[in-house]
């Protein structure tokens, strides 16, 4: 058997490669490389605290409300501190944005600064954490702009398509990192008697057809008339007009049902619907929609709004929300075409 690639290996040998100017994508420069191994040591942190459980205090409310007024678990606050206590002090970072914070976190002065800003989602899923199911932390990796000094929220203000590093950590039965850095989808495996993530994936694909789909089913009846369409076609099965049956998965956390799309296909919707039309969707452009459509599309997958890639769409805010469609090709292509007849 071959000796197992640890992610720190990994990290090195891309880092060597990216010195070869024949290799443009999947670059790894140094600080980007130091970047991906804290942000993965604090998912290490964040794993244990979400396997300790009951044990460790962490379940349960913690009475305050993050900026877009959900109320916070005890693990979102936790887990979002790791992530910054973790960050702040290495010299790579500029600034950090999170899901669980109102503005963003610029690296303090005492702290070198760094060239990159780091967005992400702490703990996604919440929902899942008091009842032992699966959950994640989503990130994103932007480079500042050049010529910008003081570091500001516009300068966060990019389209997905300039991310130079997306991943997620899913705190499930097995605790897994998957990353890409532009050329391709790699899946790591926390080995917890050794400490590190191993390499277990090297070349994730999804496949460009599908019979199942994932989407919130007790919200049929608000949704807009192309995904309900698409919803009825699979819901008719061998007899409707896709002539097959469809299957139907619904974990509660974006970050489980895109590594379930990333492991054997299908397709998740988080769409627009008429609940708040005045809200683009549920979910956040930044750091959840934009690194697991980035990682979507390295792995062979489309992701769009409906409308258009969501990597392109250029974001106005920092919380900005966006209609989800993501996974198999064949199926999100579909549902764009309805959405665009
Ligand atoms: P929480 O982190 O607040 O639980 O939200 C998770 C999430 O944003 C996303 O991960 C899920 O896909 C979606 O919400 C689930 O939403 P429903 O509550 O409508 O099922």
């Amino acid at each position: 058997m071959n000796k197992p690639i640890s992610l720190s290996r990994y990290l090195l040998e891309k880092q060597r490669e990216s010195k070869n100017e024949s290799v443009p994508q999947g670059q790894i420069p140094p600080k980007l490389r130091l970047l991906l191994e804290i942000v993965a040591r604090a998912c290490k942190r964040i794993s244990h605290a979400v396997n300790k459980g009951a044990l460790g205090d962490v379940l349960g409310g913690a009475e305050t409300e993050n900026v877009q007024g959900e109320m916070q678990k005890k693990l979102d606050i936790i887990a979002n501190e790791v992530l910054i206590e973790a960050n702040e002090w290495g010299g790579h970072l500029a600034a950090m944005a999170s899901e669980e914070m109102d503005s963003i976190y610029v690296v303090p002065n005492r702290y070198p600064q760094g060239e990159y800003l780091l967005l992400f989602d702490p703990l996604d899923g919440s929902s899942n954490i008091d009842i032992n199911v699966s959950i994640g932390t989503i990130f994103s990796v932007l480079k500042k702009p050049e010529g910008s000094n003081a570091v500001t929220e516009q300068d966060f203000l990019q389209a997905g398509a300039k991310q130079v590093a997306a991943g997620y950590c899913i705190y499930g039965p097995q605790t897994t990192l998957v990353l890409t850095v532009g050329a391709g989808v790699v899946m790591f495996t926390l080995d917890r008697e050794q400490g590190s993530f191993v390499l277990t994936d090297s070349d994730v694909r999804i496949p460009e057809d599908t019979k199942e789909f994932a989407i919130n089913m007790s919200n049929m009846r608000h949704w807009a008339p192309p995904v309900r369409r698409y919803i009825d076609e699979c819901l008719a099965g061998k007899d409707g007009p896709r002539g097959k049956d469809f299957n139907m998965r619904w974990i509660a956390a974006m970050v489980a049902d895109v590594h379930r799309i990333l492991t054997r296909g299908g397709i998740f919707m988080y769409p627009w619907d008429k609940r708040e039309p005045e809200k683009a969707g549920k979910l956040r452009l930044m750091y959840e929609a934009n690194p697991m459509s980035w990682l979507v599309e390295q792995a062979g997958g489309a992701a769009t709004n409906g409308k258009q890639r969501i990597m392109d769409i250029q974001p106005t805010k920092l919380h900005e929300r966006v209609s989800v469609i993501l996974g198999s090709k064949n199926e999100v292509e579909r549902v764009t075409q309805y959405h665009n007849s």
